[in-house]
């Protein structure tokens, strides 16, 4: 299986990769998507991202580490992928309609805890990830 990835190291990386989310879908690209680099994050992913390309057969993941990206692509390819790609569907609706509501977000934050994302927090307001 193909899958693309897309690395965004400085800021303006991440409007280029909503760009290329939207010459991908128009181009017919099949492939997953797979979002990474240290100025990426699963709200950029969600809402800028994501609604530009996302489908069950071609997801747009939000990758923090690349050595995640075994687990992920192992995921693409199991049996349950459909589940798996349902679930981060879900995962970034949540998050997308938690946009500027920091409680709600720490919330659903905290709902996708299974999907191994560890958190610090001070009264809700999230201080770093891991
Ligand atoms: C090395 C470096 C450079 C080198 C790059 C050399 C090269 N050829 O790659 C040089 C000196 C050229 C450089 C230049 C610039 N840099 Co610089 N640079 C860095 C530095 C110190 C390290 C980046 C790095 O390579 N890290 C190692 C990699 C492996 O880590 P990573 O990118 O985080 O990737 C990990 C994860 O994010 C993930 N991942 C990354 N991509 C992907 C992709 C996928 C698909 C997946 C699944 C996962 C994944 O996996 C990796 C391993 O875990 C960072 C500071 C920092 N500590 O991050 C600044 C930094 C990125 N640079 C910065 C800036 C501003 C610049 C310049 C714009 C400076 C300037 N005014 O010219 C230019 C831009 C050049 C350009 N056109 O891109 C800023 C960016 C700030 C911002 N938010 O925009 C940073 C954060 C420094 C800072 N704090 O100010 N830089």
């Amino acid at each position: 299986m193909d899958v693309v990835g897309l690395s965004g190291l400085i800021t303006p990386s991440l409007d280029e990769m909503v760009v290329v989310a939207k010459e991908m879908s128009k181009a017919g690209f099949k492939q997953p998507l797979l979002i990474g680099g240290a100025t990426t994050s699963k709200m950029h992913t969600a809402v800028k991202v994501s609604p530009n390309y996302f489908t069950v057969d071609h997801p747009v993941i939000h990758v923090l580490d690349a050595s995640r990206s075994v687990t992920v692509v192992s995921s693409l390819l199991g049996e349950n992928k459909e589940d798996y790609v349902t679930d981060i569907m879900e995962e970034y609706d949540e998050v997308s309609l938690c946009l500027n509501n920091p409680p709600c977000l720490f919330q659903s934050i905290s709902f996708a805890y299974h999907l191994s994302f560890k958190f610090e927090t001070d009264e809700g307001r999230l201080l770093r990830r891991s």
